[in-house]
Order: structure tokens, then sequence, then C-alpha cells
């Protein structure tokens, strides 16, 4: 890590991005970063290493992925949970999930996509469309998946512009279910094996196990601190280190996170707080909230709330389960990652009961007040759940507030006054 200035605009040139909306997009981050972050009280110091991660999202990592692709390594995005990082590390690539946490580029967008399309897909071809994400443009291989009917058909247009391998998702759990995910598994190690010219073995897949579990162990430290009250780390800051889980050096990142959760042991011990001891405890359900979509997480902790978990794709549904580590022959592996990645529990899937006892469990584990139900608009698929969801939760004497919105800040006031009103009651 060296702190000297590096102008990377020479290697953002390179990557055919936009380079005036490019400096944009960062200044605009930057400065939310910095209001949003920056301006918390008693983080932990741990905290220190993703926001340097953050100062150079496009820098520096940036620049480890461009010298890694250089050197004959690839780099493949994903925008989904259900792409296993395992099977793309044991075939010696990077995997990078492809953030699409903000608005940009929706003139464009609303060209070959309807408006009424989630922000989430909107963002996905925004910016691709508006040329300013290099991790995008670092991909030597998207992967998509079909899961909702609009990720499904905007990868048809995204397939258009970028090499990219879609995994055909089923939508319920049986038993020849399982069996034909996993032979869209067997099928994605091959169109792996050609991008990289290596084989997968079990060597290689028993590794790339172990070191995605360690990732998502040192993530289960982490938020299982947050059980304690005070809580010893904001919710904003929690949901950031499952963001940049997605992208960062996974031996690095699992390190770091094993150091931020011996802080926060200790903290959570001495009764360290980076909220007030008796904070309204809130969890959050819903869709993912990818980079750098924090609005929610924002409103409810300016209110005096903490986020005390979230399940959700960028949080519990990442982390939770982890890959059968016992095997021994491909077959097997195969086997346990197939396993592990149908039981994360999609709104896409029907039925869909395991995210709601998802909920009520971790409510119950985190001693969350209240829940949210988050919605990106225009999700048919989790707005429909909300009705099963929120019967769920109040069955289990919980109050639930239901908020549907998008990555505009049009609606924050509105929001606002709903998220006060709600801790309020809590
Ligand atoms: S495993 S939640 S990451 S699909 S919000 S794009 S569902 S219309 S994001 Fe998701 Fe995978 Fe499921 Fe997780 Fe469609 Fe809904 Fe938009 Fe969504």
């Amino acid at each position: 890590m060296s702190d000297q200035p590096v102008d990377y605009h020479p290697m953002w040139a390179e990557l055919g991005l936009d380079l005036p909306m490019h400096d944009a997009l960062l200044e605009a981050v930057g400065g939310m970063y910095g209001a949003t972050f920056m301006s918390q009280t008693n983080r932990p110091e741990g905290m220190g290493y993703l926001d340097f991660v953050m100062s150079e999202v496009h820098g520096l990592r940036i620049k480890e992925l461009h010298d890694f692709r250089k050197a004959g390594g690839k780099v493949v995005g994903t925008y989904c949970l259900y792409v296993p990082e395992e099977l793309i590390r044991a075939a010696g690539a990077w995997s990078v999930g492809i953030c699409a946490g903000a608005e940009w580029a929706y003139d464009e967008v609303e060209q070959i996509l309807p408006r009424n399309t989630c922000a989430l897909i909107k963002s996905m071809v925004g910016f691709k469309l508006g040329k300013v994400c290099p991790y995008l443009e670092e991909a030597d291989l998207l992967i998509g998946e079909t899961t909702c009917d609009g990720k499904k058909k905007a990868y048809e247009e995204l397939g258009k512009l970028q090499n990219l391998h879609v995994l055909e998702l089923p939508q319920m759990k049986r038993e020849k279910d399982l069996a034909f995910w996993r032979s869209e598994l067997v099928d994605l190690v091959a169109t792996l094996e050609e991008l990289t010219g290596k084989k997968v073995t079990a060597e290689s897949l028993k590794v790339a196990i172990k070191e995605v579990n360690d990732k998502r162990r040192a993530l289960q430290r982490v938020n299982a601190a947050r059980a304690a009250d005070p809580a010893p780390i904001s919710g904003l800051d929690s949901l950031l280190a499952v963001q940049v889980a997605f992208y960062d050096d996974v031996p690095r990142f699992t390190q770091m996170m094993n150091a931020l959760a011996d802080e926060l042991e200790k903290r959570a011990a001495d009764g360290v707080g980076a909220a007030a001891k008796g904070a309204k405890r809130v969890l959050i359900t819903g869709t993912p909230m990818a980079l750098p979509n924090w609005k929610l997480h924002e409103l409810v902790e300016k209110a005096g709330g903490v986020v005390v978990g979230e399940e959700m794709c960028t949080g519990s549904r990442y982390y939770e389960k982890l890959v059968d580590e016992d095997a021994t022959t491909i077959d097997e592996m195969l086997d346990g990652i197939a396993a592990k990645y149908l039981d994360i529990n999609c709104a896409c899937f029907t039925p869909n009961e395991g995210r709601i006892d998802d909920v009520i469990r971790m409510a119950k584990e985190l001693g969350a007040d209240g829940v949210i139900d988050y919605s990106l608009q225009f999700c048919g698929l989790y707005e429909i759940e909300s009705t099963s969801v929120d019967a769920a939760v109040r069955e289990a004497d919980l109050p639930v507030l239901k908020i549907t919105t998008d990555y505009s800040a049009e609606d924050v006031g509105q929001l606002a006054t709903r998220i006060e009103a709600f801790l309020e009651m809590l």
C-alpha cells in the first residue's frame, strides 16, 4: 500500500473509459463516501482498511487486475450470488462482482430497456453504455444468470457488447433441479477452462473452496459481533465490508476482516459501541445493495437507529452458508458447490420459505427491535414476496416497515420521515 498519489488516467484511457464522465463519477462517489462514512463517530480502527480500499476503488485494485491480465491472467465479472467464485478461482481466474448501485446513463439505457426496469438492472447496463466502470472493461468474461426476467433480457443486450456466459438457474429446489443446476456448473467449468487455458483440478478446487469459505467465515465473525448492545460497528460499515468482499483480493480481504473481527469482539466485550447503547436495532431484508447504494442504512443511522443485520445478497446470503470442505474428488466438490449455491434464498425461487425463516432467526439472534423490508421499485419478485415476509415478521411480534425505492435522492425526505416514525414506535 503506497500513499504516493498516482495518476491512473493512462490506465483508464487504455481501458477505453470515457475519462471526463469517469472523473465526474469518481468525484461524486468520493464525495458521497466522505459525507456518509467519514462523518460517523466511534468507528472501529479496522475500518481504515476499507476506507483505503474505497479511496483506491478504481485505482490500485484496477491496477492489480490490469497487471494480472498483462501477465496472462483472466478476470471474470459477475452480477449475482449464484455464480460460484470457487470455480472461477479454481480455473486460475479472478472474480469481481460488478457493482450496479448508482444511476448512470439512464437516457441511453432507456433507449433499450423500459423505463419501469429496476434500478439495479438499469445501472448494470448504464455503466457499460456510459463507459465508466473499469471492472467491466477489465472483465474477459461476464457471467449472467436466469434469475429475474429483467436481468435475463438485459443480459441479451449486454451480450451484444461483451463476452458473456449465461447460467440457467432453476426456479425450484427439487432433486431434479439440483441435478440440472450441477450440469450448468459443469458447463461453466468448461467455459472457464477454455478462457484461462487451465484445467480445474481437485487440488485447485479444494484450495479455492477453502479460500472462499475463509472469506465467508471472516464475514460471519464480523457480523456475529453486531449482536452486542451497543453494536460495535455501524450497519453502514458492515454493509461496506460485504460490498467490498465482491471484488477485493480474497486472501488479503480475509486477513483484514479477521483483524476487524478481533477488534469488534474486543469492543463488544468492553461495551464499546459505534452506536449508542439502547439505540433501536433494525434488521433489513430484501433486494441487494450494490456499491455505492448506502441510502437506507444512512437514513436509519442518521435517525439514531442502528442496522444490525442484512438478510440480502449483500449480507447474510453472501456469507452464512459454506461449501462442504470434506470432499476429495472433483465430482464430490461440484456436488457440494451445486448444493450450497442452490440453497441461497432468492425471491426468484418458488416457494422461498427459507428466506422467511432466515429473517425471523436473524431478527432473534441479532436482537432486532424491528424489520425493514426493502425492495427496489419494479422488482416484482421481492415486492410480491413482501406480502408473506411481512406477515411472518408481524406474526413473530416484530414491527415491519416496507420500503420501495430506487437509487435517486428524490424520496430521501419522505423516507426519512417514515423511518423516524418507525424508530419512534419501536
Ligand atoms: S440471488 S437477489 S443477486 S438475482 S432487484 S435485478 S431480482 S428486478 S438482484 Fe439478485 Fe442474484 Fe437474487 Fe441475489 Fe431482478 Fe429484483 Fe432488480 Fe434484482
